[in-house]
């Protein structure tokens, strides 16, 4: 399905504050501003019309716009985020969603329920919905009753040892999913073309299908390689300081 447009925010100088596992360092939020700048040119060149939100210096992960909400082609879902501190993104990516969904189309998840849109793999009207440190079950419960109504399906995959499902797995179009070991031989994903990343490779499992183009993270060579060769049209892209705070491509847009 053709999409047309995204939805990200500015980083804010407050991202050196993000919430982080990594133990990578501090992000530089100069080197940031530039990464987010290629990363809405890449989004531009796949064909999308990109709507660019002002930082929120209150929020220092807000950059990640994808937690917030989950768009398809037929509803949005403002989320509960799972982290207290992240919460209050919600109602600036309200706003922004409005532009684009009527508001009958707009739906919530509610507390105690959480949900980050992180967690959320969508292939065509399935939604895989990981139930993690952000995700509980009541937030895919949720989700399931809001996204039945339009003729998906969820289905829920604990995860341990990671953020986010999509930290560790992607679907890439062209019925293949791009995942790390942890979920081979997962029933869920069994039926697609798998792409398997090494380990030392993980991180790449957060790449992003936007039309004719895969954009996945700089500084994998071995999995380039298996993209390139299964025919993959593919833009890399440096994004080392959002890295340092457990965030990747996918997390840095909402697509729809
Ligand atoms: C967080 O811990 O919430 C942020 N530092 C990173 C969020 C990454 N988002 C994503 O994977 N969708």
């Amino acid at each position: 399905m053709e999409l047309t447009n995204a939805i990200v925010k500015k980083p804010g100088k407050s991202m050196v504050d993000g919430i982080s596992k990594s133990n990578l360092g501090k992000p530089d939020y100069e080197k940031a501003v530039i990464q987010h700048n290629n990363y809405i040119k890449a989004l531009e060149k796949a064909g999308l019309e990109v709507t660019v939100l002002e930082a929120e210096e209150d929020y220092p992960d807000s950059v990640f716009v994808e937690d917030p909400a989950i768009v398809t082609s037929d509803f949005a879902v403002i989320t509960n985020p799972g982290a207290d501190s992240r919460k209050g993104e919600t109602e600036a990516i309200e706003s922004a969603i409005k532009e684009f969904y009527s508001v009958d189309n707009i739906h919530r998840i509610e507390s105690p329920a959480t949900l980050d849109g992180g967690d959320i793999i969508q292939v065509n009207n399935i939604l895989y919905a990981g139930i993690s440190d952000r995700t509980n079950t009541a937030g895919v419960e949720q989700l399931s009753e809001i996204a039945g109504n339009y003729g998906y399906k969820t289905f829920g995959i604990e995860i341990e040892n990671m953020l986010h499902l999509k930290s560790g797995a992607s679907y890439i179009g062209d019925d293949t999913v791009l995942i790390t070991g942890m979920f081979l031989g997962r029933p869920e994903f069994l039926k697609y073309n798998q792409i398997i990343l090494g380990d030392s490779e993980d991180y790449a499992a957060n790449s992003v299908r936007v039309n004719d183009y895969l954009i996945i993270p700089s500084g994998y060579p071995m999995v380039k390689k298996k993209l390139e060769a299964a025919g993959f049209k593919l833009i890399t892209l440096d994004v080392s300081e959002f890295r340092k705070l457990d965030g990747g491509l996918s997390c840095l847009s909402l697509r729809f």
